[in-house]
């Protein structure tokens, strides 16, 4: 008869580590009017006409600003919905996503 006792091999891991957060960011065009970038950050980012217009010219002057940090998911879907908003009346608005450090 075989006695050995084996030894689990493996050991549950308790440290659990939060999901990495994505920030979107407003990328600067030369063609969109500012007005509407401050409609679409209001609408899908839900910030006020204050927050909106903040972000809005602070991409404007440096080129591009951070709206917000979301999980990988729901950064990339509010960033795919608020291009796609500009594109639907033809304007070139840009919004992309990266992980933050
Ligand atoms: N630069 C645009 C203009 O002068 C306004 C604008 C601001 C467009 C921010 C995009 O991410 C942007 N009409």
């Amino acid at each position: 008869m075989n006695d050995a006792v084996t030894k689990p091999r493996t050991r549950v891991r308790t440290k659990v580590e939060r999901p990495r957060m994505h920030k979107v960011i407003l990328v600067n065009d030369d063609y969109t009017p500012r007005e509407f970038v401050v409609t679409v950050l209001k609408a899908e980012f839900r910030m006020t006409e204050d927050e909106a217009y903040k972000v809005m010219i602070t991409a404007h002057r440096r080129g591009v600003c951070v709206v917000a940090v979301f999980t990988k998911d729901v950064a990339e879907t509010k960033a795919t919905r608020a291009t796609d908003a500009g594109r639907a009346k033809g304007y070139p608005l840009l919004f992309t996503t990266e992980p933050e450090e």
